[in-house]
């Protein structure tokens, strides 16, 4: 195709989510411009696809001139300062009212900062989150993007086309304004790091009580059936099933414990505590990555710190079955909790920068396309749909019913693990969570004491109207 025609999209960055996009793109009848910085990539990449409505264009400017009015353009290379690089060198390229589209995971607030920066221009930036990683970019990933309300109406029929569908419904929406998309994607990322963890807990107990890996991916396999559902619980069965082809041993025992990560669990942390709201859950999650990440330290202190006896196996299928119900209540209870504090953060950033955010419809949208994809994202949507103002998805009717029903079991299996010795922080943190929730009640009272006691911050009585402020002459403390 030449680069005189005016095609409908254009495409910068074409390592594997990029180029995986633009194959999903053509393949829903839109025309394509690509560039990567190193244009022997550009090439390869058209000429390994043959026959599609693809430009090759080796400059910038060649990509700018082949898109029609106004242009829409995605940016997807390594998130960071590479960004902005490419967006210093389109914007003397580019007309008033084009768009320029960050499909890569950047920080919301570089979203923001971006947009400050273009919308004066006369340009128009919209930071996309784009999940699902390679599959999802060919296949339909879940899209959310921000940016101003004008660029929705030009982008959706693209990004309705491309998006994962469930029942028929597209996986993506007008997110809202300035970053809101890239923060969005942010928390997705965080809750992510949450299930993941969660999952690996299971894991722990159900290998600690003796059931072997063949085992363990039936009871996964068997809880991917169930209300667990989810593109998380479903790659944990395949993955505990698979054998290590030189040694004929289960792959994930041989593979080494020690977790990478590549910071938005970390982002979503900081985002968190600026804004003090608890996300306990996800906390624990990134934490547990950091600590496995220590292995010299945990070997060393495995030498010198005691534990208690190991638990014998269990011996009878009851006692495996019993444990295998206690541990699917416990993961879901727990689960709930980290989502319901991940939309607490979005809810919080959402009243704080008038987004408006729509976390029913946001919960909608994760339901296909990205990494926590799960059948009971429909009950959160549903939640929403019923009451739009509900302060936390725990007090939901089916969610309260849901935590009731499960508590019982998810004590147990906390307290198992406590007195085997067995490491659950994302159980106990989801736990505590749920306990300090539903108490009317709290220590903090002595806490305001304390306080009072040490700093003279004064504190409100419970037999007395809220606002009025007391102060006690303590005894004095000689040390
Ligand atoms: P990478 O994040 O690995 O970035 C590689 C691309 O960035 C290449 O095309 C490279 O061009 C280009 N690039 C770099 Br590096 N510096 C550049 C610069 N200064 N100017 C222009 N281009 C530059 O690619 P990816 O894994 O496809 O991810 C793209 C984005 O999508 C990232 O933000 C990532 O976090 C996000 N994301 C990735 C996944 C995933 O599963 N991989 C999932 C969801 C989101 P070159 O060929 O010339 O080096």
């Amino acid at each position: 195709m030449s680069p005189t025609q005016a095609n409908d999209f254009g495409l910068i960055g074409l390592a594997v989510m990029g180029q995986n996009l633009v194959l999903n793109i053509e393949s829903r009848g839109f025309s394509v411009s690509v560039f990567n910085r190193s244009p022997a990539v550009t090439e390869a990449f058209v000429a390994a696809n043959p026959g599609k409505q693809l430009t090759a264009c080796s400059t910038l400017p060649a990509l700018v001139q082949s898109l029609a009015l106004p242009r829409k353009l995605m940016i997807m290379v390594k998130a960071g300062a590479a960004v902005d690089e490419v967006i210093e060198q389109l914007v003397p390229l580019l007309s008033a009212g084009d768009i320029i589209i960050d499909g890569g995971n950047s920080l919301y607030s570089d979203t923001e900062r971006r947009d400050a920066w273009l919308t004066p221009l006369g340009l128009r930036f919209v930071g996309a989150g784009v999940s699902g990683g390679e599959e999802g970019a060919r296949k339909g990933p879940a899209i959310m993007p921000g940016g101003p309300a004008s660029t929705w109406a030009v982008l959706r029929p693209i990004f309705e086309a491309i998006a994962a569908k469930v029942d028929g419904v597209p996986c993506v929406v007008h997110i809202g304004p300035g970053g809101a998309g890239h923060y969005v994607k942010m928390i997705h990322n965080g809750i992510e790091y949450g299930d993941m963890q969660l999952i690996c807990e299971a894991y722990s107990l159900l290998k600690a009580a003796g059931l072997s890996s063949d085992e363990m991916a039936s009871v996964f396999a068997g809880w991917n059936q169930g209300d667990l559902q989810s593109y998380l619980i479903e790659i944990t069965a395949v993955a505990l099933a698979q054998r290590d082809p030189a040694t004929g041993q289960p792959l994930v025992e041989l593979i080494q414990d020690q977790a990478g990560q590549k910071g938005t669990g970390q982002w979503t942390q900081l985002n968190a505590a600026e804004n003090a709201v608890v996300i306990s859950t996800i906390n624990a999650a990134v934490e547990a990555r950091v600590l496995s990440s220590q292995k010299p330290l945990r070997l060393r202190a495995s030498g010198l710190l005691h534990g208690p006896a190991p638990a014998p196996p269990l011996a009878t299928p009851e006692d495996k079955a019993r444990l295998v119900a206690q541990v699917h209540d416990a993961l879901y209870a727990s689960k709930v909790v980290s989502y319901a504090q991940g939309l607490d953060l979005m809810r919080s950033m959402s009243d704080k920068k008038q987004w408006a955010l729509d976390l029913g419809a946001i919960a909608g949208i994760w339901r296909g396309g990205c990494i926590i994809r799960a059948r009971f994202l429909n009950h959160i949507s549903a939640a929403y749909a019923a009451d739009p103002g509900l302060r936390n998805l725990m007090l939901a009717p089916f969610f309260q019913q849901l935590l009731n029903r499960s508590q019982q079991a998810w004590r147990t299996v906390v307290a198992q693990a406590v007195m085997q010795g067995i490491p659950v922080p994302a159980f106990s943190a989801s736990l505590a969570y749920y306990d300090s929730l539903r108490s009317a009640r709290l220590s903090a009272n002595l806490l305001q004491a304390q306080r009072d006691f040490f700093g003279a911050h004064t504190y409100e009585r419970t037999d007395r109207p809220a606002g009025e402020w007391f102060h006690t002459d303590w005894p004095e403390v000689i040390d």
